[in-house]
């Protein structure tokens, strides 16, 4: 739908709330989607929450952005971030603005997290808040 702002989520992120919780917290990807949900219904946006292992419909998924006039993405693409390529061109490709999310803090951890091919695309970053990063980039996006 247009005006719609997607959330997409990359590999492994399925698997919140089982395991790692020190670094990734303790919400599972379906209540980080509640709370986005409640929180965009007050700021009067549409969401529509995804999450797929898979590189390429990631990339499919911001081409559809585009295709049917999202207002933004929020792109939290997991380890894909430190090695896609294909990602930070699909990014490129499209005129939607794209917010890319963290849960952690990617320059506080290992050297390979440093770099990101979704940020150096992506019109900004929000890293480090557990699931607060999501809702702080929805507000981010509604304002856009
Ligand atoms: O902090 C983030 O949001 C990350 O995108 C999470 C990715 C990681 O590769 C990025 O460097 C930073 C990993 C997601 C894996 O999530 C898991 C959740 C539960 C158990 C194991 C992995």
């Amino acid at each position: 739908m247009p005006g719609t702002i997607l959330v997409l989520n990359g590999p492994n992120l399925n698997l919140l709330g089982t395991r790692e919780p020190d670094i990734y917290g303790s919400d599972t990807l379906d209540e980080i989607a509640g709370r986005l949900e409640d929180r965009a219904r007050e700021l009067g946006v549409e969401i529509d929450m995804r999450q797929s292992n898979h590189e390429g419909h990631l990339v499919d998924w911001l081409h559809e952005a585009q295709a049917n006039g999202a207002k933004a993405v929020l792109l939290n693409a997991g380890a894909l971030t430190h090695t896609s390529v294909a990602l930070h061109d699909a990014i490129l490709a499209i005129r939607v603005p794209v917010i890319e999310v963290h849960l952690s803090n990617p320059h506080a951890r290992e050297r390979f997290r440093h770099k990101s091919y979704v940020a150096m695309a992506a019109k900004g970053t929000v890293a480090g808040f557990g699931a607060a990063s999501y809702l702080l980039a929805l507000e981010a996006a509604a304002t856009l």
